[in-house]
C-alpha cells in the first residue's frame, strides 16, 4: 500500500515550507515524484514520504487501508522524524535499526535501512554488539517504556555506563501499549493501568522512573533530553533533538539517548487531541523537558584499555625465561593427534565440588588452545561450591563452536556413582564413559557406550594425593580418546601448578591414567558395548 503519509494525524503528515521571498508562479509547479504544490499565499504544501521509508508498507488485505499504529499514536510521529532525519544527515545506508518488543517492534515494516529485531529490553546489548563490529554504522536502539525502563533496565544503564556510541530514543507513554495498559515503571502517582487500577501509589508501586536523569546521572554520556509530542512547537524540539542525537553518533562523540513523551490514545482512552493535551498537562509536570547532558565524555588519559590480546593478557601463550629471553615454547614432543574418533569432541565432567571437576575441564581447554582448538568450558554447580554436585561442559573442535552447551556428551567422566546413574544416559552411541571407581555397580548398564571404572581415587592416594584423581582421569581420557597430546597436558600443568611436590604428583597421576587405559586395552578389558566390572 503506497502511503502518502505516515501513521497519525495532523502535522505528522504535512511538510510546510515558508517560502516568504519567492512568490509563486501563476501556474503551481507541481513535482510529479511528491505532488507538491505551490499555492499563491506563498506556503509550499508538501505531501511526502521520505524514501527512508518502504514505499509499500505491506499490510493484511483488510487492513491495507490503515498502518500498525492507532490513530494519534506518537510512534508514527518519532518515525517520520527519524526518517527526515537520516534522510537530511545522508545516513539511510548505514543505518541499523534495532526493534525491541512493545508497539515499537513494528518499526521495521516502515524503515528501509538495515533492521534488527531482539529479545524484549535486549535492545542496547544488540545494538552495542552491531556499533562494536560495525562502528561506522548508525546503529539506533528504538525503545517503549516497558521495554527500556522495566525487563530492560539493566542493559540501557550499562550501555550508557559503557558509553556506547549508539543512539536510543526512548518513546515514554508512561504504559504498557501492546499488552493492553498495565503499569510501566514510567507510570505516573495517581495513573490508573490494568495492574493498579486504583491509580499509582509511591507506598506500594514505588515511583516513576525518570530515565533521563538517571542517564544523566552516569558519567558517560554525552548527550541527553527529553521532549515531548505534545504540540508542534515541541515537535520541532523532538525534530532537533532526533537530529542531534544522530549527528553526535555520525561523529563518533558517543552516547546519545533522547526521551520522547508520547500519546498513547488507544490506552489512556483519550482521542488523538486530548492525548497530545495530555502529555502537556500531565506527563511534562512528572517528566520535565530538558538537555540534561551535551558534551563531549572525557576519557581520562592513562585510562584507556591495554590493546593486547586476551591470549597475551591472560599469558596462555607459555614463556621460556631460562635464558633471561622470552619465547615461544615447544609444548610438545609427542605430537597431538586429534585422530579421535569424534569430529568435535564434547565433554561432560561431572561429581562433587573440591573433586577437581571444574578444574579438570579447565586444564582441557587450556590444552585445546594451545593446540590451536577452538574450546568452551561451561561450568555448572550448585550454591555450595565444596561437596555439592557440580559438572562441566567441554568442547574442543577444529570448527567454531555453536554452543557450549553439552547435552549429548563423546565422552563422559563421572567422578562419583551418583554421576554416573545421572548422566550415562546422555552418552552418544559408541561414546566413553570413564567412572572414578574400581568397579561398576553392580546394576549399571549402560549399552552401546565403552565403560571404564577407575580407580582413580586409590591410585592418586598411592602416589601422595587423593586430589590428583582428576589427573588420573585425565591421563585416561587423553589415552582413550587421543583428541589432545599428553605432552600439552605437561605443560599445561607445569605452567598451572606452583609447588614442585604437586607437579611431581601430578606427572606420575597423568602417566598413571594413560597406562592404565593402555594395560587395560592389551588384556581386551576396554570397550565392550555393556561396560564391565
Ligand atoms: C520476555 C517477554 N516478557 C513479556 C512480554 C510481553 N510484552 C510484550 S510488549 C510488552 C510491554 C511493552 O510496553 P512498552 O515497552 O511500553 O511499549 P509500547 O507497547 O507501549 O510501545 C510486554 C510486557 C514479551 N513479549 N516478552
Ligand atoms: S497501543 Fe498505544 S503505543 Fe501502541 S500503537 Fe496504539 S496508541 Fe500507539
Amino acid at each position: 500500500m503506497a502511503n502518502d503519509s505516515i501513521i497519525g494525524a495532523g502535522d505528522s503528515e504535512v511538510k510546510s515550507e515558508v517560502k516568504s521571498e519567492a512568490k509563486p508562479e501563476a501556474s503551481p509547479a507541481v513535482d510529479p515524484r511528491i505532488g507538491a504544490s505551490v499555492s499563491d499565499n506563498g506556503y509550499e504544501l508538501v505531501h511526502s514520504k521520505s524514501p527512508v521509508f518502504y514505499d509499500l508498507y505491506d499490510r493484511k488485505t483488510e487492513l491495507q487501508h490503515q498502518t500498525h499504529y492507532c490513530p494519534g499514536c506518537g510512534h508514527g510521529v518519532v518515525h517520520k522524524l527519524i526518517a527526515e532525519a537520516l534522510q537530511d544527515l545522508g545516513l539511510q545506508d548505514k543505518t541499523i535499526f534495532v526493534s525491541p518488543v512493545g508497539c515499537s517492534v513494528f518499526a521495521y515494516y516502515y524503515f528501509d535501512v538495515g533492521n534488527v529485531q531482539v529479545a524484549h529490553g535486549r535492545a542496547p546489548a544488540a545494538a552495542t554488539a552491531i556499533k562494536r563490529s560495525g562502528p561506522d554504522k548508525i546503529v539506533i536502539s528504538y525503545q517503549g517504556d516497558g521495554d527500556l525502563a522495566a525487563i530492560g533496565t539493566a542493559e540501557i544503564i550499562h550501555a550508557a555506563n559503557r558509553g556506547e556510541k549508539i543512539t536510543v530514543f526512548f518513546v515514554n507513554n508512561a504504559i504498557y501499549g501492546m499488552t493492553g495498559g498495565q503499569m510501566a515503571p514510567t507510570t505516573m502517582v495517581g495513573q490508573k493501568s490494568t495492574t493498579s487500577p486504583w491509580g499509582r501509589r509511591p507506598t506500594n508501586e514505588g515511583f516513576p522512573l525518570h530515565m533521563a536523569e538517571l542517564i544523566a546521572g552516569l558519567e558517560a554520556p554525552a548527550y541527553v533530553e527529553r521532549v515531548a509530542l505534545s504540540d508542534n512547537k515541541n515537535i520541532m524540539k523532538a525534530r532537533r533533538a532526533i537530529r542531534k542525537a544522530l549527528e553526535i553518533q555520525r561523529d563518533g562523540v558517543g552516547f546519545s539517548f533522547v526521551e520522547i513523551l508520547s500519546p498513547c490514545p488507544t490506552i489512556w482512552g483519550k482521542d488523538p487531541v486530548e492525548a497530545r493535551r495530555w502529555v502537556l498537562e500531565k506527563m511534562t509536570p512528572t517528566f520535565p523537558l530538558n538537555v540534561f547532558r551535551d558534551r563531549r565524555p572525557e576519557i581520562p588519559a592513562g585510562n584507556q584499555p591495554p590493546q593486547r590480546s586476551v591470549a597475551d593478557v591472560l599469558e596462555i601463550a607459555s614463556k621460556d625465561t631460562s635464558n633471561g629471553t622470552m619465547k615461544e615454547r615447544a609444548h610438545d614432543t609427542s605430537k597431538p593427534k586429534h585422530a579421535h574418533r569424534f569430529k568435535d569432541v564434547k565433554i561432560k565432567i561431572a561429581g562433587l565440588g573440591g573433586q577437581g571437576v571444574l578444574l579438570m575441564g579447565q586444564l582441557l581447554i587450556e590444552m585445546g588452545m594451545r593446540e590451536g582448538l577452538e574450546v568452551s568450558w561451561l561450568p555448572s554447580y550448585g550454591p555450595e561450591m565444596r561437596s555439592g554436585s557440580a559438572h562441566c561442559h567441554v568442547c574442543l573442535s577444529k570448527e567454531r563452536i555453536g554452543s557450549p552447551l553439552v547435552s549429548r556428551p563423546d565422552v563422559l567422566v563421572a567422578m562419583n556413582e551418583f554421576s554416573l546413574r545421572k548422566f550415562a544416559h546422555e552418552v552418544v552411541s559408541g561414546g566413553i564413559i570413564l567412572y572414578n571407581g574400581a568397579s561398576l555397580p553392580a546394576d549399571f548398564y549402560a549399552p552401546e557406550v565403552q565403560v571404564v571404572a577407575i580407580p582413580a581415587a586409590e591410585m592418586a592416594d598411592k602416589l601422595g594425593s587423593t586430589k590428583a584423581a582428576n589427573i588420573v582421569l585425565l591421563g585416561a581420557l587423553l589415552e582413550d580418546t587421543e583428541c589432545l597430546a599428553p605432552g600439552t597436558a605437561l605443560s599445561v600443568l607445569e605452567d598451572k601448578v606452583k609447588k614442585r611436590d604437586m607437579l611431581e604428583i601430578n606427572r606420575q597421576a597423568l602417566a598413571a591414567g594413560r597406562r592404565f587405559i593402555e594395560e587395560q586395552a592389551h588384556v581386551g578389558a576396554v570397550s565392550q558395548p555393556d561396560g564391565f566390572a
